[in-house]
């Protein structure tokens, strides 16, 4: 008990809601993820199935679409992607980015899914900066993708898989989550508004204990 009393109690209040929210950090809404300066995105999307994420930003002068996506591989050898399908909410049709390790270095590859079958090929857009990151259990894709002009909406599909096989992606699990995610980007969206609710806001409960900590002394 030494140790509760040589320290103020509001303080270690203050420093379990830190150690919380860190703890939590994969797990908050998409307005809590910040990238290094140079990835900033005018908007956040936290995606309804497989605990996954896209930041984006749309830019209709040009129509390029930038992208970072994020999500969890169902194994640590394993593989996330995001499509836009131009053909409608399935896989087949799927215009694919796919990050995976290839010798033990996490990448991203395009592939055009045309069947159940897929290989590494190019796609229906230009993309270019595809970069891929893989760190504490969750993998990053980063990409610019040109759009054509005047695009509206785009179907996107995400998925995520356990194993790569002989240097492709190999099947991923059918539980619903893995069947139902997919749905409809709005690109008219303005900037800073998400679907997953509160934006940069300060953690209530971090609030709330700096006023504990007013009131205490
Ligand atoms: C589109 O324009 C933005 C600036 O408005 C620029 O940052 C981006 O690189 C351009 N994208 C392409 C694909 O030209
Ligand atoms: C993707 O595959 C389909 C079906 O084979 C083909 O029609 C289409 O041209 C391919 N797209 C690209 C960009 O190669
Ligand atoms: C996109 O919309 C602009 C303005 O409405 C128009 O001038 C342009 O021709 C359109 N581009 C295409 C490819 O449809
Ligand atoms: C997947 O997302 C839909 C909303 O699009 C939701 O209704 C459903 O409960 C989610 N399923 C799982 C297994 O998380
Ligand atoms: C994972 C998570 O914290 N999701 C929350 C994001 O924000 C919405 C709306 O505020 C909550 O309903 C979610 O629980």
């Amino acid at each position: 008990m030494a140790f509760l009393y040589s320290f103020p109690l509001p303080m270690i209040l203050v420093v379990a809601v830190l150690l919380l929210q860190i703890h939590h950090s994969h797990s908050l809404n998409c307005t809590s993820q910040k990238f290094t300066s140079n990835r900033v995105y005018d908007n956040c999307d936290d995606l309804p199935n497989l605990s996954s994420y896209l930041h984006w930003t749309y830019d209709s002068s040009n129509s390029s679409l930038k992208i970072a996506f994020l999500a969890p591989p169902s194994g640590s050898d394993g593989w996330i992607s995001w499509s836009i399908n131009p053909e409608g909410k399935q896989m087949i049709g799927c215009q694919a980015l796919i990050a995976y390790k290839v010798d033990e270095k996490i990448t991203v590859k395009t592939f055009n899914v045309s069947s159940y079958k897929i290989a590494p090929s190019k796609i229906a857009y230009q993309v270019s900066d595809t970069e891929a990151e893989y760190s504490d259990g969750i993998m990053k894709i980063f990409a610019t993708i040109a759009l054509p002009a005047n695009l509206t909406t785009i179907n996107q599909v995400w998925q995520v898989g356990s194993t790569v096989v002989d240097g492709i992606p190999a099947k991923h699990a059918m539980l619903p989550e893995n069947l139902k995610s997919m749905g409809t980007l709005d690109l008219t969206v303005k900037e800073k508004s998400t679907s997953g609710g509160k934006r940069n806001g300060i953690p209530i409960f971090l609030i709330f204990a700096c006023f504990w900590f007013l009131f205490a002394y």
